[in-house]
Parts: C-alpha cells; sequence; structure tokens
C-alpha cells in the first residue's frame, strides 16, 4: 500500500493542552508519526511518497472561507498582539455559548479563537497551517491514487482531522483530512462514499459536514459521549437529518470495552456501509483504542489491529486510510501498521 507521507507534520508541535486547571504536556506529538513511519519502512509495506501540492481553494470544500483565512493569518495575528508570544502557543479560552452571537465575527484575536474552536485542548503553533495544509494534500493524494484504480493508500499525517468541521478546530484537530478524502472521491465520480470512523472519540466533525447528506454515510464507534470525550456529539440517536436521514450511525461503546464487543460493533458498521451500497470507503484510522492509551479507555491489543484490517478489507471497497489519534507513542506504529498488513494480507 503507498503512503502519502507528510514531511512537514513536525511544525506542529504545540507544549501544553488544558486539563484539569492546569497545562499539561500535549499527547498529540510529531513522535507519533515518525514511529508509524519507522515501522512502514521496516515491514517494507510500500512506497512511501511526498504528497501533490493542490490549490488552496481545495479546501473551501469542507471548510468555510472565513475559518480558512483565520487559521492561515492566526500566527501572525498572535506574535503581533505581543513580540513574547512567538514563544508560546496559543490557546482558546472563550466561547460562544447558546443564545449568544455566532454571526458577528469579533475584531479580538482571542474572541475570534475561541468563535473558530470548541476546546482549550487544541494548540496552535507557528507551523500550524502548514503542516495542516500538507497533512490535506497528504489526503487528497491518497484519494486521487484509489480514484486512479489503487485497491488502498494511507494518509500518514498529523495534525489530525476528524474532530474539526466546517468552521471550527478542536480535539488536536484543524482540517478535517478525512472528509476532504470522502469529498475527493464523490468529485471523482463515486456517488456513494462511506467514512468509518474507528478512533476512540467520536468524529464530531465529520458528523456534523456530512449529517444532512445521503451521498456520505458516516459510521463510528467511539467511547460513549456520556462519559468520553467529545462529550456533545456522539450519540447512539444522531442518524442524519433531511436527506442524510439514515446514513449516520453512531455505536457508542461503554468505557473498558474489549476486543470482543468492539469487533461485533465493527461488524454491524461494516455491514450498514454495505447496506447504503457505497463504492468507496474512507477509514479515519485511530488506534487510541488500544488498552495502554494514556487519555482512552477502550483495551484492543496489538493483535487486535491485525484482525481489524482483515475485517476492513472484507468490506471489498477501494479504501482511503485516514491518520487520526492514538497517544501510547511506543505502540503506535505497531498497532496502525497491524491495520494496514491486515488489510493487505487479506486480498482484496
Ligand atoms: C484526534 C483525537 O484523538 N483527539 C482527541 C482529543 C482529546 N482531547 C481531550 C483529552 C483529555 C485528556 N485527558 C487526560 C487524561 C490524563 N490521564
Ligand atoms: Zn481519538
Amino acid at each position: 500500500m503507498i503512503t502519502f507521507y507528510n514531511e512537514r507534520h513536525g511544525q506542529h508541535h504545540g507544549k501544553a493542552e488544558m486539563f484539569r486547571g492546569e497545562l499539561v504536556p500535549c499527547f498529540e506529538v510529531p513522535s507519533r508519526v515518525e514511529r508509524v513511519l519507522a515501522e512502514l519502512r521496516g515491514r517494507r509495506l510500500g512506497a512511501i511518497e511526498a504528497p501533490q501540492a493542490f490549490d488552496e481553494a481545495v479546501l473551501e470544500r469542507v471548510h468555510a472561507l472565513p475559518y480558512l483565512q483565520f487559521l492561515r493569518g492566526a500566527w501572525e495575528e498572535w506574535v503581533a498582539l505581543n513580540g513574547g508570544n512567538a514563544q508560546r502557543d496559543a490557546l482558546p479560552s472563550v466561547w460562544p455559548v447558546r443564545g449568544h452571537r455566532s454571526d458577528v465575527v469579533p475584531q479580538n484575536f482571542a474572541a475570534r479563537m475561541g468563535l473558530f474552536s470548541y476546546d482549550a485542548g487544541t494548540p496552535l503553533t507557528a507551523g500550524t497551517w502548514d503542516a495542516a495544509r500538507e497533512g490535506a494534500w497528504c489526503a487528497l493524494s491518497a484519494a486521487g491514487r484509489v480514484l486512479g484504480g489503487a485497491r488502498a493508500a494511507f494518509a500518514l499525517t498529523r495534525p489530525p482531522g476528524h474532530h474539526a468541521g466546517h468552521d471550527f478546530f478542536g480535539g488536536y484537530c484543524f482540517i478535517n483530512n478525512a472528509a476532504l478524502a470522502a469529498q475527493a472521491l464523490r468529485d471523482g465520480g463515486v456517488e456513494r462514499v462511506a467514512v468509518l470512523d474507528i478512533d476512540y472519540h467520536h468524529g464530531n466533525g465529520t458528523q456534523t459536514l456530512y449529517y444532512d447528506r445521503a451521498d456520505m454515510f458516516y459510521a463510528s464507534l467511539h467511547g460513549d459521549p456520556l462519559t468520553e470525550y467529545p462529550f456533545f456529539l456522539g450519540h447512539a440517536d444522531e442518524t442524519g437529518v433531511g436527506e442524510g436521514l439514515g446514513c449516520n450511525l453512531n455505536l457508542p461503546l461503554p468505557r473498558g470495552t474489549g476486543f470482543p464487543a468492539w469487533h461485533g460493533a465493527l461488524g454491524q458498521a461494516l455491514r450498514a456501509i454495505a447496506d447504503h451500497g457505497a463504492g468507496a470507503l474512507v477509514v479515519s484510522l485511530g488506534v487510541d483504542t488500544f488498552e495502554g492509551d494514556p487519555i482512552s479507555g477502550f483495551r484492543l491489543r496489538q493483535d487486535d489491529y491485525l484482525r481489524i484490517g482483515e475485517a476492513l478489507a472484507s468490506a471489498g471497497l477501494p479504501t482511503v486510510f485516514v491518520f487520526e489519534g492514538g497517544y501510547a507513542v511506543s505502540e503506535v506504529g505497531i498497532n496502525t501498521v497491524n491495520v494496514l498488513e491486515g488489510f493487505e494480507q487479506r486480498g482484496g
């Protein structure tokens, strides 16, 4: 399987995220992707290439222009506020809630940062925009390869994407790489696309982007939002709206879930994707379902990821894999490449 590797991912390196009243070191670190890269090379999974470059206007297929303009200029604005800010990440701290105005864009930088985000866990750094944009090119390159006839391709990038919505960042995500890949498959002629999100966290960004669409089926297995991040979306009764009614499947699972129950839910998601008649699959590939993950609560083991890859292959669909979460750094390479290798070995 070909991998499109984001050589600029390291330009996004946050220092700290807010957790229980303290700034704690970021879990989403550059070494995550370096571990996956080393494992791909060591196991000779296939070619590793740099992505093509695209016109930035393609990002508007998924994101609002004012949001993209904010992200593009945010670091310069942040440093212009105070020279000392060059040594500090920008972290949001104020947000509009129900009954407040989201339609007037404030001039104040902190206020605009809050308007375009939803948590204080996602620092914006000097190279965030360059890294995120190059990551989007990885997802689009992978989709292009699959449209060209490849059975599968892998976008190895960070920052991750599935929490980013039309005009908001959060959950370590800025540009929704999986949503872009899905839209590229649609634009390339695939009539119905499925996005299967197996990251521990519900992909609230992806769900909201495609909630009213019949041509995008979103299925997600994730920690129950009653107790797990992102908390405010991801319940089983969210099934889509309008033309998209019936095209959204959430399978929340309790903290502590092990592989037998998780694998059963995967089978349910794959049957729904087949019933929908999808012609291509985008997998939001997070491995924060691992038992050793420092911020998550499922109990999957290394070998389980091989079985996941095999199950995904059994869908028999052209597949774009997009890297998302997974924070047990020393195992993130093995777990991720196990999925890809399980997929390859199963044949298509
Ligand atoms: C892409 C992705 O996986 N994003 C996840 C974002 C989760 N952000 C909230 C993390 C809460 C951290 N809790 C720390 C627990 C330490 N024991
Ligand atoms: Zn996650």
